[in-house]
C-alpha cells in the first residue's frame, strides 16, 4: 500500500493523502470510498509535487482501546494490544465527522476529551456531565469540524483546523491529571482543504519532566529533504521551550509561511505550556544538511534532566554525519549514556511507534 507508484498527476494528491490514512489506521475502511471521492475532485488545483488535503465532509467512525501498559502506564491504541504513548494521530479535513468508539479495558472509569472541535456536552468527556467510560464498558463520542466562514452578524467565525489533541478527564481525579500523568494523550490534526501534506509526523509531547512519558526524548528519524511535521502538546505541571537546532518554522497555524507577505515571525524555540499544542512542517536538513539535529526543553535544567532527544536526518545513503549513535541528546556522559538505555520504556509506549507516524 505504500509503495504504490504515482499513477497520473491528478491522482497525485489523492493517492498520497489515501496513504496517510492507511498508514495512520486512524480511519476505516469504510471511510476510505467517500474520501477518495473528495481528494479526487480536489486534486486537479493541487500542485504536482506537493501533495494537498482535500475537501472536508466525510463521516467516519473509528474504534478506540484504552489498555494498561508496562509500569502502570496508560494507552490509547487504534486495535487490542496497540496501544501506545501519545496515542494514534487521530487527523481530520474540516467538514468531516468522526464517531470514536472508546473500549474502556481497564477496571477504572477513562474518558476523552479533545481540544479544537465541535462537539456536544455528551461528548466531553468529565465526569459531571457522566461522559466518562465505566470499567469494561464503551462509548462513542463525536467530534465535528467546520471551515471558516462569515457569521449573519458579518463577524468572522474561524475553521477548526489547527494542532490539537485529545486526552483523558476523568483518571485520578475530575480533571483527568492521573490519565495525563500515566499517558493517556495523543495528537490531533484538523487540516484546511489545500494544506499541504508531509511525508511523516511525529508527535512530541513534554509532560512532566518527561518526553513522550520516557525519561529521554525518541529519536525522530528522516532523509534529507524529507517534509517533516511536528506535533508539540504540553502537559503537566511545567512551563517548557520547545528549541530545534537548524530548523524554523513560522509561528502561525501551519507553521508555514503562506506567502512572501505573510508576516507571521519565523522562530526555532518557542514557550509551551500544559494542554498548549502548536505544529509546523520542516524540510529535513534544508539548507543545513544532514546530522543528528538535537531538539529539547530550553529550560536548562530541564535539558539538563533529560528533555532532549535527536532529530536524526539522515543522507540518502543512509548515513548520518558525525553521529555514533552513542550518546544521548541530553549528556555524553558515560552516566547519562547508560540512563538512557535504562529508559527501554520505548518498548512498552511504543517509542518511536507511539510517537512517527510515516506516510
Ligand atoms: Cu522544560
Amino acid at each position: 500500500m505504500t509503495e504504490q507508484a504515482a499513477s497520473s498527476p491528478e491522482n497525485l494528491g489523492r493517492r498520497v493523502f489515501n496513504r496517510r490514512l492507511f498508514a495512520g489506521g486512524a480511519v476505516v475502511a469504510t471511510g476510505l470510498t467517500s474520501m477518495s471521492v473528495a481528494g479526487s475532485a480536489s486534486s486537479a488545483s493541487a500542485e504536482l509535487e506537493v501533495p494537498t488535503a482535500p475537501a472536508g465532509g466525510t463521516v467516519r467512525h473509528m474504534k478506540l482501546y484504552v489498555e494498561a501498559l508496562a509500569d502502570g502506564q496508560l494507552g490509547y491504541g487504534l486495535e487490542k494490544g496497540k496501544a501506545s504513548i501519545p496515542g494514534p494521530l487521530i487527523e481530520m479535513i474540516e467538514g468531516d465527522t468522526l464517531h470514536i468508539e472508546v473500549i474502556n479495558t481497564l477496571d477504572i472509569d477513562v474518558s476523552l476529551h479533545p481540544h479544537g472541535v465541535d462537539y456536544e456536552i455528551t461528548s466531553d468527556g468529565t465526569r459531571h456531565n457522566n461522559s466518562h467510560v465505566e470499567p469494561g464498558g464503551s462509548r462513542t463520542y463525536t467530534w465535528r469540524t467546520h471551515v471558516p466562514g462569515r457569521r449573519a452578524d458579518g463577524t468572522w467565525r474561524a475553521g477548526s483546523a489547527g494542532y490539537w489533541h485529545y486526552h483523558d478527564h476523568v483518571v485520578g481525579t475530575d480533571h483527568g491529571t492521573g490519565g495525563l500523568r500515566k499517558g493517556l494523550y495523543g495528537p490531533l490534526i484538523v487540516r484546511r482543504k489545500g494544506d499541504i501534506l508531509p511525508d511523516k509526523t511525529f508527535t512530541i509531547v513534554f509532560n512532566d519532566m518527561t518526553i513522550n512519558n520516557l525519561k529521554t526524548g525518541p529519536d525522530l528519524k528522516a532523509t534529507v529533504g524529507d517534509r517533516v511535521e511536528i506535533v508539540m502538546i504540553t502537559h503537566g505541571e511545567f512551563y517548557h521551550t520547545f528549541h530545534m537546532h537548524g530548523h524554523r518554522w513560522a509561528d502561525n497555524r501551519t507553521g508555514m509561511l503562506s506567502g512572501p507577505e505573510d508576516p507571521s515571525p519565523v522562530i526555532d524555540n518557542k514557550i509551551t505550556g500544559p494542554a498548549d499544542s502548536f505544529g509546523f512542517q520542516i524540510i529535513a536538513g534544508e539548507r543545513v544538511g544532514a546530522g543528528a539535529w538535537m531538539y529539547h526543553c530550553h529550560v536548562q535544567s530541564h535539558s539538563d534532566m533529560g528533555m532532549a532527544g535527536f532529530f536524526l536526518v539522515a543522507k540518502p545513503d543512509g548515513t548520518i554525519p558525525g553521529h555514533d549513535g552513542g550518546h544521548t541528546a541530553h549528556g555524553a556522559g558515560s552516566k547519562e549514556s547508560g540512563d538512557a538505555k535504562s529508559t527501554g520504556d520505548s518498548k512498552t509506549s511504543g517509542g518511536d511507534a507511539g510517537a512517527a507516524h510515516h506516510h
